[in-house]
């Protein structure tokens, strides 16, 4: 590394100092034998109250799934660059949520499918809950309530399971589906492209095809009868009267699920049959009106939602994923630490590593487990900083750079969900470059 004059003599003096410390301070390489007491220990909690999805964050999915088909030729069908769009941004924001994402291509029509499946790390992967909504319009326009609405409703499930750093006893996977209007094509393609020891894992498939029609009705799909009185005890419990789906089967991407056997259920607003005068009753909105009178026509805009609809089958969704997927989330803010000093000793010595004993800790870390690190040192470039996991793994907090600058205080948050919480977990530090020294302070691991 380079150094300016002050900067040598800092580093000099430093060396110094920290050879005086070394006759007293633990041998540079010694670790603590005595594990960390948990700092904050809390009891553990059950399946957590499924979160309210903020209705103003499925809109702004939708805001952008408009956008992109205004920017695409007025819609997001199979084929088109406008699928393409609404894919990439749907992607890149379970990526950034830490969800394990493939791209699935199919061919239709002559054209490139894509379905997008994302899991989320952790849980039973011999139990699976699915979730899943076709993301592509029709030609004619936009698709915002058919079926962006459902497309946005379940992303917002998935962020807000992210959000929850959520550990739920079975495997929790989402799926938003090509060319269903070309006849529900991508998960057609899914389905009989799973192997069969898979398909066999799936213990439901939950699907959302027009989740905010703007003369809502609110249908319950009457396939499963567990999944089916799932939804019904959610919307019992806010007081809104629901109806069977009777108008859907074959009709939507569950229809493949279903054919292979594997349980199904969903939720449903309405399209272009007519509502009834019954059904106003109960629901407000127009009597002698289609659910949905812009079903498959360009005026199926953002203009084109109820937002009551919309609002209460995405909590709905929620409510399903964290019931069925029988929730419960290591409680937020369990913590450990090592506050012992650890020199560290310059390049080109091996790195030293800091110990924490976790115990108590059911299941695996989660997808957000944070580590704080507190490092003194004169040239923080110098240091290459790993957490290692209880059975090995390195996860790489922090590369080695030319970052002159003193110490090393920061946070990190590592995606840990494929480790079991409780064991040995080590900071490990090297210096990686002559000159400028300095000691672990303290650091601590938060499930
Ligand atoms: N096939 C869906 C819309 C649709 C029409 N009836 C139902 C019943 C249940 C789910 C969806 C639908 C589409 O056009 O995308
Ligand atoms: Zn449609
Ligand atoms: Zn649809
Ligand atoms: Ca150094």
């Amino acid at each position: 590394m380079s150094l300016s004059v002050s900067r040598r003599l800092a580093a000099v003096t430093a060396i110094a100092v920290a050879g005086l410390f070394a006759s007293t301070a633990p041998a540079a390489l010694a670790s603590p034998t005595a594990p960390a007491a948990p700092a904050s220990p809390a009891a553990a909690t059950a399946a957590p109250t499924p979160p309210d999805i903020p209705i103003a964050n499925v809109k702004a999915h939708l805001t952008q799934l408009q956008s992109i088909a205004t920017a695409n030729g007025g819609n997001r069908a199979h084929g088109k660059a406008g699928y393409k769009a609404s894919i990439d941004y749907v992607k890149a924001k379970l990526d950034a949520a830490g969800y394990t994402t493939t791209l699935q291509t199919f061919t239709s029509s002559g054209a490139t499918g894509y379905n997008l499946i994302a899991d989320w790390p952790g849980g039973d992967p011999n139990s699976v809950l699915m979730s899943g909504s076709h993301l592509d319009s029709v030609n004619a326009g936009p698709g915002i309530n058919d079926n962006g609405s459902g497309s946005a409703a379940i992303l917002e499930t998935a962020l807000a399971v992210s959000r929850a750093g959520l550990q739920s006893t079975k495997h929790l996977r989402f799926g938003w589906w090509g060319a269903e209007e070309l006849g529900m094509v991508g998960s057609t393609y899914y389905v009989n492209n799973l192997p069969s020891a898979e398909k066999s894992k799936i213990s439901g498939y939950l699907n959302f095809d027009m989740v905010g029609s703007p003369n809502p009705g609110y249908f319950v799909y009457d396939d499963d009868a567990t999944i089916e009185q799932t939804f019904k005890t959610y919307f019992a419990g806010v007081g809104i009267p629901t109806e069977i789906e009777t108008e859907g089967d074959g009709r939507s991407d569950h229809a493949p699920f279903k054919n292979a056997g594997i349980p199904v259920g969903g939720l449903f607003s309405g399209a272009d049959y007519i509502k009834t005068a019954a059904q106003a009753q109960k629901w407000g909105g127009t009597s002698g009106k289609a659910f949905d009178a812009c079903y498959h026509r360009s005026c199926d805009t953002s203009a084109n939602l109820d937002d009551a609809a919309l609002d209460k089958n995405s909590d709905a969704i929620a409510y399903a994923v964290w019931t069925l997927g029988a929730a419960a989330t290591v409680p937020p803010g369990r913590s450990f630490e090592n506050t012992t000093d650890i020199n560290i000793p310059d390049s080109p010595a091996a790195g030293v590593s800091s110990p924490i004993t976790v115990s108590g800790v059911t299941g695996n870390a989660p997808a957000t487990t944070k580590v704080d690190v507190n490092i003194v040192h004169t040239y923080r470039g110098d240091l290459q900083i790993d957490l290692i996991a209880p059975d090995g793994t390195a996860y790489r907090l922090k590369n080695s750079s030319s970052d002159s600058a003193d110490n090393v205080i920061a946070s990190y948050t590592v995606n840990a969900s494929s480790e079991v919480a409780n064991g040995v977990w080590k900071l490990q530090v090297k210096d990686v470059a002559a000159q400028d020294v300095g000691y672990i302070n303290s650091w601590k691991i938060t499930f």
